[in-house]
Protein backbone atom coordinates (compact mmCIF):
# COMPACT_ATOMS: atom_id res chain seq x y z
CA UNK A 1 0.00 0.00 0.00
CA UNK A 2 1.42 3.64 -0.66
CA UNK A 3 0.82 6.54 1.58
CA UNK A 4 0.22 9.87 -1.05
CA UNK A 5 0.89 13.38 0.58
CA UNK A 6 -0.72 15.97 -1.62
CA UNK A 7 -0.89 19.82 -0.90
CA UNK A 8 -4.04 20.82 -1.63
CA UNK A 9 -6.04 23.90 -2.02
CA UNK A 10 -9.59 22.33 -1.36
CA UNK A 11 -10.06 21.07 1.97
CA UNK A 12 -8.34 20.68 5.06
CA UNK A 13 -10.11 17.05 5.71
CA UNK A 14 -8.25 14.08 4.91
CA UNK A 15 -10.32 11.72 2.86
CA UNK A 16 -9.40 8.01 1.33
CA UNK A 17 -9.43 7.61 -2.38
CA UNK A 18 -9.82 4.37 -4.34
CA UNK A 19 -6.88 4.52 -7.08
CA UNK A 20 -6.46 1.85 -9.85
CA UNK A 21 -2.53 0.69 -8.89
CA UNK A 22 -2.64 -1.16 -12.01
CA UNK A 23 -4.93 -2.23 -14.74
CA UNK A 24 -6.23 -5.34 -12.75
CA UNK A 25 -5.55 -4.19 -8.66
CA UNK A 26 -7.66 -1.57 -6.62
CA UNK A 27 -5.39 -0.38 -4.01
CA UNK A 28 -7.23 1.71 -0.95
CA UNK A 29 -5.13 4.99 -0.43
CA UNK A 30 -4.95 7.35 2.50
CA UNK A 31 -4.11 11.14 1.26
CA UNK A 32 -3.11 12.95 3.66
CA UNK A 33 -4.05 16.79 2.85
CA UNK A 34 -1.88 19.57 3.65
CA UNK A 35 -3.27 23.69 3.33
CA UNK A 36 -0.62 25.60 5.05
CA UNK A 37 -0.92 28.70 3.14
CA UNK A 38 -4.61 28.87 3.63
CA UNK A 39 -4.94 30.06 -0.12
CA UNK A 40 -8.37 30.29 -2.19
CA UNK A 41 -9.44 27.51 -4.14
CA UNK A 42 -8.75 28.69 -7.92
CA UNK A 43 -12.18 29.56 -10.01
CA UNK A 44 -11.95 27.71 -13.00
CA UNK A 45 -11.02 28.44 -15.90
CA UNK A 46 -8.04 29.75 -15.20
CA UNK A 47 -4.53 31.51 -17.69
CA UNK A 48 -1.94 29.55 -18.25
CA UNK A 49 1.49 31.68 -17.07
CA UNK A 50 1.75 32.07 -20.85
CA UNK A 51 -1.73 33.92 -20.98
CA UNK A 52 -0.73 36.44 -18.08
CA UNK A 53 2.98 37.11 -19.65
CA UNK A 54 0.80 37.96 -22.21
CA UNK A 55 -1.60 39.81 -20.74
CA UNK A 56 0.73 41.81 -18.30
CA UNK A 57 2.17 43.63 -21.70
CA UNK A 58 -0.85 45.25 -21.80
CA UNK A 59 -0.42 48.04 -24.23
CA UNK A 60 1.66 47.07 -27.55
CA UNK A 61 2.24 48.41 -30.68
CA UNK A 62 1.55 47.11 -34.42
CA UNK A 63 3.52 48.12 -37.26
CA UNK A 64 2.07 47.17 -40.67
CA UNK A 65 4.80 47.98 -43.41
CA UNK A 66 5.71 46.26 -46.54
CA UNK A 67 4.79 45.91 -50.28
CA UNK A 68 1.53 47.43 -49.69
CA UNK A 69 3.47 50.44 -48.61
CA UNK A 70 4.81 51.07 -51.82
CA UNK A 71 1.56 49.78 -53.90
CA UNK A 72 -0.80 52.26 -51.71
CA UNK A 73 -3.15 48.96 -51.79
CA UNK A 74 -4.15 47.38 -48.28
CA UNK A 75 -4.04 43.98 -49.48
CA UNK A 76 -1.30 42.90 -52.20
CA UNK A 77 -2.51 39.88 -55.03
CA UNK A 78 0.75 38.27 -54.39
CA UNK A 79 1.66 39.04 -58.10
CA UNK A 80 3.90 42.48 -57.27
CA UNK A 81 6.99 42.74 -59.06
CA UNK A 82 9.94 42.78 -55.46
CA UNK A 83 11.61 45.75 -57.39
CA UNK A 84 8.54 47.97 -56.25
CA UNK A 85 9.35 47.61 -52.86
CA UNK A 86 11.75 50.58 -52.73
CA UNK A 87 12.68 51.76 -49.57
CA UNK A 88 14.54 55.37 -49.47
CA UNK A 89 16.07 54.60 -46.52
CA UNK A 90 16.99 51.18 -44.65
CA UNK A 91 14.42 50.41 -42.66
CA UNK A 92 14.90 51.19 -38.90
CA UNK A 93 12.75 49.25 -36.38
CA UNK A 94 15.06 51.07 -33.86
CA UNK A 95 12.82 54.04 -34.35
CA UNK A 96 9.51 52.39 -34.35
CA UNK A 97 9.85 50.94 -30.88
CA UNK A 98 11.97 54.13 -29.53
CA UNK A 99 8.49 55.92 -30.47
CA UNK A 100 6.10 53.84 -28.93
CA UNK A 101 8.51 53.34 -25.25
CA UNK A 102 8.03 57.08 -25.33
CA UNK A 103 4.38 56.21 -25.75
CA UNK A 104 3.76 53.72 -23.02
CA UNK A 105 3.67 50.54 -24.64
CA UNK A 106 5.85 47.49 -23.74
CA UNK A 107 6.35 46.25 -26.60
CA UNK A 108 5.51 45.46 -30.20
CA UNK A 109 4.39 43.36 -33.12
CA UNK A 110 5.92 43.76 -36.76
CA UNK A 111 4.29 42.62 -39.79
CA UNK A 112 6.60 40.46 -41.99
CA UNK A 113 4.44 38.92 -44.46
CA UNK A 114 0.83 40.20 -45.08
CA UNK A 115 -1.37 38.65 -47.35
CA UNK A 116 0.68 39.47 -50.35
CA UNK A 117 3.24 36.72 -49.09
CA UNK A 118 6.00 39.58 -49.42
CA UNK A 119 8.65 38.86 -46.94
CA UNK A 120 10.86 41.28 -45.09
CA UNK A 121 13.83 39.01 -44.20
CA UNK A 122 15.84 37.01 -46.52
CA UNK A 123 13.53 33.73 -46.24
CA UNK A 124 14.54 30.56 -48.16
CA UNK A 125 10.50 29.40 -48.64
CA UNK A 126 9.88 31.77 -51.37
CA UNK A 127 11.82 34.70 -53.93
CA UNK A 128 8.73 36.97 -52.92
CA UNK A 129 11.03 39.07 -50.45
CA UNK A 130 12.86 41.94 -49.90
CA UNK A 131 16.18 40.71 -50.75
CA UNK A 132 15.15 39.76 -54.64
CA UNK A 133 14.76 43.70 -55.07
CA UNK A 134 17.20 45.61 -56.58
CA UNK A 135 17.01 48.63 -54.32
CA UNK A 136 20.14 48.22 -52.15
CA UNK A 137 17.80 49.92 -49.00
CA UNK A 138 15.41 46.79 -49.83
CA UNK A 139 18.36 44.44 -49.73
CA UNK A 140 19.51 45.47 -46.39
CA UNK A 141 16.44 44.71 -45.03
CA UNK A 142 15.41 42.04 -42.57
CA UNK A 143 12.73 43.30 -40.65
CA UNK A 144 12.92 40.37 -38.04
CA UNK A 145 16.80 40.05 -37.25
CA UNK A 146 16.52 44.03 -36.74
CA UNK A 147 13.07 44.43 -35.05
CA UNK A 148 14.11 41.30 -32.24
CA UNK A 149 17.10 43.59 -32.09
CA UNK A 150 15.76 46.66 -31.18
CA UNK A 151 13.04 45.62 -28.89
CA UNK A 152 15.69 43.55 -26.56
CA UNK A 153 17.92 46.74 -26.39
CA UNK A 154 15.40 48.32 -25.62
CA UNK A 155 13.83 46.54 -22.60
CA UNK A 156 10.12 46.09 -24.61
CA UNK A 157 8.71 42.57 -25.82
CA UNK A 158 8.20 41.62 -29.14
CA UNK A 159 6.62 39.77 -31.98
CA UNK A 160 5.61 39.02 -35.37
CA UNK A 161 2.45 39.07 -37.69
CA UNK A 162 2.91 36.28 -40.10
CA UNK A 163 -0.26 35.83 -42.60
CA UNK A 164 -0.91 32.18 -43.08
CA UNK A 165 -3.21 33.25 -46.10
CA UNK A 166 -0.64 33.31 -49.17
CA UNK A 167 -1.92 35.02 -52.08
CA UNK A 168 1.71 34.45 -53.48
CA UNK A 169 2.36 31.15 -53.21
CA UNK A 170 1.41 28.36 -55.71
CA UNK A 171 1.14 25.86 -52.73
CA UNK A 172 -1.75 27.42 -50.83
CA UNK A 173 -4.67 25.21 -50.22
CA UNK A 174 -2.15 21.72 -50.32
CA UNK A 175 -0.94 20.33 -47.55
CA UNK A 176 2.47 21.26 -48.70
CA UNK A 177 1.86 24.98 -48.15
CA UNK A 178 1.26 24.17 -44.03
CA UNK A 179 4.57 22.42 -43.92
CA UNK A 180 6.95 23.59 -46.11
CA UNK A 181 5.68 27.42 -46.17
CA UNK A 182 4.02 28.49 -43.83
CA UNK A 183 5.65 26.23 -40.45
CA UNK A 184 9.23 27.01 -42.76
CA UNK A 185 8.93 30.38 -41.92
CA UNK A 186 7.64 30.57 -37.93
CA UNK A 187 10.70 28.10 -38.04
CA UNK A 188 13.05 31.07 -39.46
CA UNK A 189 11.44 33.52 -37.91
CA UNK A 190 12.24 31.88 -34.28
CA UNK A 191 16.42 32.25 -35.43
CA UNK A 192 15.93 35.99 -34.47
CA UNK A 193 14.51 35.35 -31.24
CA UNK A 194 12.48 31.91 -29.15
CA UNK A 195 11.31 34.93 -26.63
CA UNK A 196 8.21 36.33 -28.85
CA UNK A 197 5.33 37.33 -26.86
CA UNK A 198 2.91 36.61 -29.45
CA UNK A 199 2.85 35.30 -33.10
CA UNK A 200 0.07 36.95 -34.99
CA UNK A 201 -2.18 34.82 -37.36
CA UNK A 202 -4.45 37.05 -39.30
CA UNK A 203 -7.68 35.43 -39.31
CA UNK A 204 -8.11 36.55 -42.94
CA UNK A 205 -8.00 32.83 -45.31
CA UNK A 206 -8.13 32.05 -48.35
CA UNK A 207 -10.06 33.84 -52.16
CA UNK A 208 -8.53 35.09 -54.76
CA UNK A 209 -4.97 35.36 -55.65
CA UNK A 210 -1.81 35.10 -58.01
CA UNK A 211 -0.69 31.75 -56.33
CA UNK A 212 2.06 31.43 -58.36
CA UNK A 213 0.38 32.55 -61.84
CA UNK A 214 -2.84 30.26 -61.28
CA UNK A 215 -4.93 33.62 -60.59
CA UNK A 216 -7.52 31.74 -58.94
CA UNK A 217 -9.69 31.35 -55.97
CA UNK A 218 -8.34 28.93 -53.33
CA UNK A 219 -10.98 28.44 -50.09
CA UNK A 220 -9.27 26.52 -46.95
CA UNK A 221 -11.57 25.57 -43.94
CA UNK A 222 -9.09 27.18 -41.35
CA UNK A 223 -10.39 25.18 -38.61
CA UNK A 224 -8.46 22.17 -40.15
CA UNK A 225 -5.97 23.42 -42.85
CA UNK A 226 -3.46 24.66 -40.37
CA UNK A 227 -3.83 21.31 -38.02
CA UNK A 228 -3.98 23.63 -35.03
CA UNK A 229 -3.32 21.57 -32.45
CA UNK A 230 -0.01 20.91 -34.25
CA UNK A 231 0.73 24.37 -35.01
CA UNK A 232 0.40 25.39 -32.06
CA UNK A 233 2.24 22.61 -30.82
CA UNK A 234 5.13 23.43 -32.73
CA UNK A 235 4.95 27.15 -32.24
CA UNK A 236 5.40 26.65 -28.55
CA UNK A 237 8.51 24.38 -28.99
CA UNK A 238 10.37 26.89 -31.11
CA UNK A 239 9.01 29.95 -28.69
CA UNK A 240 7.54 28.74 -25.46
CA UNK A 241 5.91 32.32 -24.17
CA UNK A 242 4.91 32.61 -27.80
CA UNK A 243 1.05 33.42 -27.35
CA UNK A 244 -0.67 32.32 -30.47
CA UNK A 245 -3.39 35.19 -31.88
CA UNK A 246 -6.13 34.54 -34.46
CA UNK A 247 -5.80 30.98 -36.20
CA UNK A 248 -5.89 28.47 -32.96
CA UNK A 249 -5.24 31.54 -30.85
CA UNK A 250 -5.11 31.62 -27.34
CA UNK A 251 -6.76 35.13 -27.14
CA UNK A 252 -9.56 36.52 -28.85
CA UNK A 253 -10.45 39.24 -30.96
CA UNK A 254 -12.30 42.19 -29.54
CA UNK A 255 -13.44 42.61 -33.16
CA UNK A 256 -14.79 46.70 -33.63
CA UNK A 257 -10.71 47.50 -34.75
CA UNK A 258 -12.16 50.81 -32.87
CA UNK A 259 -10.37 51.08 -29.88
CA UNK A 260 -12.93 50.06 -27.39
CA UNK A 261 -14.08 46.50 -25.81
CA UNK A 262 -16.98 45.79 -23.63
CA UNK A 263 -16.92 47.63 -20.29
CA UNK A 264 -18.08 44.41 -18.97
CA UNK A 265 -15.91 42.08 -20.42
CA UNK A 266 -15.26 38.59 -19.06
CA UNK A 267 -11.83 36.64 -20.05
CA UNK A 268 -13.82 33.64 -20.91
CA UNK A 269 -15.29 32.06 -23.81
CA UNK A 270 -17.36 28.89 -24.78
CA UNK A 271 -15.11 27.65 -27.67
CA UNK A 272 -17.34 27.89 -31.09
CA UNK A 273 -17.46 30.19 -33.88
CA UNK A 274 -20.89 31.32 -33.19
CA UNK A 275 -20.01 32.18 -29.34
CA UNK A 276 -16.66 33.65 -30.35
CA UNK A 277 -18.05 36.16 -32.36
CA UNK A 278 -21.55 37.20 -30.67
CA UNK A 279 -19.56 37.31 -27.22
CA UNK A 280 -16.27 39.08 -28.63
CA UNK A 281 -16.68 42.66 -26.50
CA UNK A 282 -17.63 40.94 -23.79
CA UNK A 283 -16.51 37.63 -23.01
CA UNK A 284 -18.51 35.18 -21.33
CA UNK A 285 -19.52 34.13 -17.39
CA UNK A 286 -20.40 30.93 -18.02
CA UNK A 287 -17.16 30.16 -20.37
CA UNK A 288 -14.75 27.22 -20.13
CA UNK A 289 -12.25 28.52 -21.36
CA UNK A 290 -9.66 31.21 -20.61
CA UNK A 291 -9.53 33.26 -24.13
CA UNK A 292 -9.08 37.04 -23.08
CA UNK A 293 -9.44 39.67 -25.32
CA UNK A 294 -7.02 41.68 -27.77
CA UNK A 295 -8.31 44.89 -29.18
CA UNK A 296 -6.60 46.16 -32.48
CA UNK A 297 -6.82 49.58 -33.49
CA UNK A 298 -5.42 52.26 -35.73
CA UNK A 299 -4.06 55.12 -34.86
CA UNK A 300 -4.12 56.65 -38.01
CA UNK A 301 -7.45 57.58 -40.06
CA UNK A 302 -6.36 55.77 -43.25
CA UNK A 303 -5.99 52.01 -43.49
CA UNK A 304 -3.34 49.33 -41.83
CA UNK A 305 -0.42 50.61 -43.86
CA UNK A 306 0.86 53.97 -44.63
CA UNK A 307 -1.12 56.29 -47.07
CA UNK A 308 -0.20 60.01 -48.21
CA UNK A 309 -3.61 61.54 -46.85
CA UNK A 310 -3.69 59.52 -43.89
CA UNK A 311 -3.72 62.00 -40.67
CA UNK A 312 -3.11 61.20 -36.82
CA UNK A 313 -5.27 60.66 -34.69
CA UNK A 314 -5.21 62.64 -31.35
CA UNK A 315 -3.44 61.39 -28.02
CA UNK A 316 -6.83 62.53 -26.34
CA UNK A 317 -8.46 60.02 -29.06
CA UNK A 318 -5.64 57.70 -27.87
CA UNK A 319 -5.79 57.91 -24.51
CA UNK A 320 -9.89 57.42 -24.81
CA UNK A 321 -8.65 53.84 -26.53
CA UNK A 322 -6.48 52.98 -23.93
CA UNK A 323 -9.37 53.97 -21.03
CA UNK A 324 -11.71 51.54 -22.90
CA UNK A 325 -9.76 48.53 -23.34
CA UNK A 326 -6.79 48.17 -21.03
CA UNK A 327 -8.94 49.98 -19.00
CA UNK A 328 -12.16 47.13 -19.61
CA UNK A 329 -9.51 43.65 -19.09
CA UNK A 330 -8.31 43.93 -22.97
CA UNK A 331 -5.07 44.61 -24.42
CA UNK A 332 -4.54 47.05 -26.91
CA UNK A 333 -2.40 46.40 -30.13
CA UNK A 334 -2.52 49.94 -31.41
CA UNK A 335 -1.20 50.12 -35.49
CA UNK A 336 1.26 52.94 -36.17
CA UNK A 337 2.33 52.66 -40.19
CA UNK A 338 6.04 53.02 -41.07
CA UNK A 339 6.39 55.32 -44.13
CA UNK A 340 8.20 54.97 -47.45
CA UNK A 341 11.25 55.74 -45.70
CA UNK A 342 10.68 52.43 -43.59
CA UNK A 343 10.42 55.13 -40.73
CA UNK A 344 7.29 56.76 -38.93
CA UNK A 345 6.21 59.71 -39.40
CA UNK A 346 7.36 62.37 -37.32
CA UNK A 347 3.77 63.02 -37.16
CA UNK A 348 3.16 60.24 -35.50
CA UNK A 349 6.05 59.97 -33.13
CA UNK A 350 4.64 63.40 -31.63
CA UNK A 351 1.56 62.01 -30.88
CA UNK A 352 3.08 58.98 -29.43
CA UNK A 353 5.41 61.30 -26.84
CA UNK A 354 2.23 63.32 -26.19
CA UNK A 355 -0.02 60.04 -25.50
CA UNK A 356 3.12 58.91 -23.06
CA UNK A 357 2.94 61.99 -21.53
CA UNK A 358 -0.97 61.78 -20.79
CA UNK A 359 -0.75 58.65 -18.87
CA UNK A 360 2.23 59.65 -17.15
CA UNK A 361 0.81 62.65 -15.86
CA UNK A 362 -2.83 61.15 -15.68
CA UNK A 363 -2.03 57.24 -14.39
CA UNK A 364 1.65 57.96 -13.08
CA UNK A 365 1.56 58.98 -9.62
CA UNK A 366 -0.39 56.25 -7.61
CA UNK A 367 -2.55 58.41 -4.29
CA UNK A 368 -3.29 54.71 -2.85
CA UNK A 369 0.10 54.35 -1.60
CA UNK A 370 -0.39 57.28 0.52
CA UNK A 371 -3.57 55.83 1.66
CA UNK A 372 -4.90 53.69 4.56
CA UNK A 373 -6.67 50.87 3.52
CA UNK A 374 -8.82 48.63 5.37
CA UNK A 375 -11.47 46.17 4.32
CA UNK A 376 -14.25 44.48 5.33
CA UNK A 377 -12.94 41.24 5.93
CA UNK A 378 -9.57 39.53 5.13
CA UNK A 379 -8.99 35.20 5.32
CA UNK A 380 -6.63 34.07 8.03
CA UNK A 381 -2.77 34.71 6.52
CA UNK A 382 -1.32 30.91 5.87
CA UNK A 383 2.61 29.89 6.74
CA UNK A 384 3.87 31.27 3.95
CA UNK A 385 1.09 34.45 2.66
CA UNK A 386 -0.86 36.98 4.16
CA UNK A 387 -4.01 38.08 2.73
CA UNK A 388 -3.87 41.48 4.55
CA UNK A 389 -5.41 44.83 2.66
CA UNK A 390 -2.26 46.28 3.01
CA UNK A 391 -1.55 43.89 -0.11
CA UNK A 392 -3.45 45.87 -2.66
CA UNK A 393 -1.10 48.62 -2.15
CA UNK A 394 2.32 47.07 -1.81
CA UNK A 395 3.34 47.49 -5.67
CA UNK A 396 3.82 43.60 -5.45
CA UNK A 397 1.36 41.51 -8.10
CA UNK A 398 1.71 38.61 -6.22
CA UNK A 399 0.56 39.30 -2.96
CA UNK A 400 -2.89 39.83 -2.61
CA UNK A 401 -6.26 40.71 -0.54
CA UNK A 402 -8.74 37.70 -0.19
CA UNK A 403 -11.62 37.38 2.20
CA UNK A 404 -13.12 34.01 3.57
CA UNK A 405 -14.20 31.51 1.52
CA UNK A 406 -17.60 31.76 0.80
CA UNK A 407 -17.41 35.84 1.28
CA UNK A 408 -19.16 37.21 -2.25
CA UNK A 409 -19.41 41.20 -0.95
CA UNK A 410 -16.59 42.91 0.42
CA UNK A 411 -15.51 46.78 0.44
CA UNK A 412 -12.25 47.78 0.80
CA UNK A 413 -11.61 52.15 1.88
CA UNK A 414 -8.68 53.90 1.42
CA UNK A 415 -8.51 56.80 3.32
CA UNK A 416 -5.97 59.63 3.08
CA UNK A 417 -5.17 62.25 6.04
CA UNK A 418 -5.51 65.51 3.81
CA UNK A 419 -7.77 65.22 1.00
CA UNK A 420 -6.72 64.31 -2.35
CA UNK A 421 -8.25 65.69 -6.17
CA UNK A 422 -9.26 62.02 -7.21
CA UNK A 423 -10.12 61.24 -10.94
CA UNK A 424 -9.45 57.75 -11.63
CA UNK A 425 -9.24 54.06 -9.97
CA UNK A 426 -7.29 51.26 -11.04
CA UNK A 427 -8.30 47.91 -9.47
CA UNK A 428 -6.56 44.75 -10.62
CA UNK A 429 -7.77 40.67 -9.77
CA UNK A 430 -5.15 38.28 -8.97
CA UNK A 431 -6.33 36.05 -12.37
CA UNK A 432 -4.26 33.34 -11.39
CA UNK A 433 -7.01 32.35 -9.58
CA UNK A 434 -9.59 33.02 -12.07
CA UNK A 435 -11.90 36.50 -12.63
CA UNK A 436 -14.53 36.54 -10.32
CA UNK A 437 -15.63 40.04 -9.87
CA UNK A 438 -19.23 40.26 -11.38
CA UNK A 439 -20.23 43.46 -10.04
CA UNK A 440 -19.23 46.64 -7.94
CA UNK A 441 -19.77 50.48 -6.73
CA UNK A 442 -17.02 53.23 -6.33
CA UNK A 443 -17.83 56.34 -3.90
CA UNK A 444 -15.89 59.22 -2.73
CA UNK A 445 -16.45 61.26 0.53
CA UNK A 446 -14.95 64.79 1.02
CA UNK A 447 -15.03 64.09 5.26
CA UNK A 448 -14.97 60.49 5.56
CA UNK A 449 -18.36 59.83 6.48
CA UNK A 450 -20.87 60.85 3.58
CA UNK A 451 -20.64 59.22 0.54
CA UNK A 452 -20.82 60.22 -3.20
CA UNK A 453 -21.67 57.24 -5.64
CA UNK A 454 -19.08 57.90 -8.79
CA UNK A 455 -19.04 56.99 -12.53
CA UNK A 456 -22.56 55.51 -12.04
CA UNK A 457 -23.36 56.01 -16.00
CA UNK A 458 -20.55 53.42 -16.41
CA UNK A 459 -21.32 49.61 -16.17
CA UNK A 460 -19.78 48.96 -12.95
CA UNK A 461 -19.97 44.81 -13.55
CA UNK A 462 -16.09 42.97 -14.09
CA UNK A 463 -12.66 43.89 -13.47
CA UNK A 464 -10.58 40.95 -14.56
CA UNK A 465 -6.87 41.94 -14.95
CA UNK A 466 -7.32 45.46 -14.95
CA UNK A 467 -10.03 47.69 -14.90
CA UNK A 468 -9.91 51.84 -15.20
CA UNK A 469 -12.89 53.48 -14.35
CA UNK A 470 -12.52 57.33 -14.74
CA UNK A 471 -14.99 58.61 -11.47
CA UNK A 472 -16.31 61.86 -13.97
CA UNK A 473 -17.79 58.49 -15.62
CA UNK A 474 -16.68 59.76 -18.92
CA UNK A 475 -13.70 58.07 -21.10
CA UNK A 476 -13.98 60.92 -23.72
CA UNK A 477 -13.41 63.93 -20.95
CA UNK A 478 -12.05 61.86 -18.48
CA UNK A 479 -9.60 64.32 -17.02
CA UNK A 480 -11.79 67.36 -15.72
CA UNK A 481 -10.99 68.81 -12.57
CA UNK A 482 -11.13 65.53 -10.29
CA UNK A 483 -13.49 64.98 -6.73
CA UNK A 484 -11.94 66.21 -4.06
CA UNK A 485 -11.68 63.24 -1.43
CA UNK A 486 -10.63 62.22 2.43
CA UNK A 487 -11.55 58.54 1.53
CA UNK A 488 -12.79 56.62 -1.30
CA UNK A 489 -14.87 53.11 -0.91
CA UNK A 490 -14.93 50.45 -3.40
CA UNK A 491 -17.76 48.15 -2.49
CA UNK A 492 -17.61 44.64 -4.24
CA UNK A 493 -21.59 43.70 -4.62
CA UNK A 494 -20.92 39.79 -6.41
CA UNK A 495 -18.45 37.59 -7.26
CA UNK A 496 -18.50 33.88 -8.54
CA UNK A 497 -16.25 32.89 -5.22
CA UNK A 498 -14.65 35.73 -2.77
CA UNK A 499 -13.20 37.85 -4.58
CA UNK A 500 -9.18 38.33 -5.00
CA UNK A 501 -7.09 41.63 -5.48
CA UNK A 502 -4.00 42.46 -5.78
CA UNK A 503 -3.55 45.80 -6.52
CA UNK A 504 -6.02 49.42 -6.38
CA UNK A 505 -4.55 52.70 -7.49
CA UNK A 506 -6.06 55.79 -7.47
CA UNK A 507 -4.84 59.12 -9.64
C1 LIG B 1 -7.00 42.00 -40.91
C2 LIG B 1 -6.14 42.02 -42.16
O1 LIG B 1 -6.84 41.50 -43.27
C3 LIG B 1 -5.78 43.47 -42.33
O2 LIG B 1 -5.11 43.72 -43.51
C4 LIG B 1 -4.91 43.86 -41.13
O3 LIG B 1 -3.68 43.16 -41.18
C5 LIG B 1 -5.67 43.60 -39.84
C6 LIG B 1 -4.89 43.87 -38.58
O4 LIG B 1 -6.15 42.29 -39.80
O5 LIG B 1 -7.69 40.85 -40.74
Amino acid sequence: MRIFTMKSMLSLTAAAFILSASAEELTLVTQTVEYPDNEPAPCHPVPTPRQIKWQETEFYAFFHYGMNTYTNLEWGMGNENPNTFAPTEVPDPAQWLRAVKAAGMKGGIAVVKHHDGFCLWPTETTTHRCTSSSNENAKATNIPRDFAKAAKELGLKYGFYISPWDRNSAFYGTDKYVKDVFMKQCDELAQYGSDQFEMWFDGANGGSGYYGGANDTRSVDESTYYDIPNLRDYVHSIAPDCLMWGVGGEARWIGNESGYAGETNWAMMERGAASEISNRETGQEEGWIWLPGESDAKATSAGWFWHSNQTDLSAERLFQMYLETVGRNATLILNIPPDKSGKLPSSSVSVLEELGNLLKTRLGTDLASNATVSVSESRANGANRTYEATNLTDGDIDSYWAPNDGTTSATITLTWDEPQTVRYVTMMEYIRKGQRVKSFKIETSEDGSTWTPRATSIAQTTMGYKRIIPLNGSTSNSYGTGFKAKALRITINDSRACPLLHTVSVY
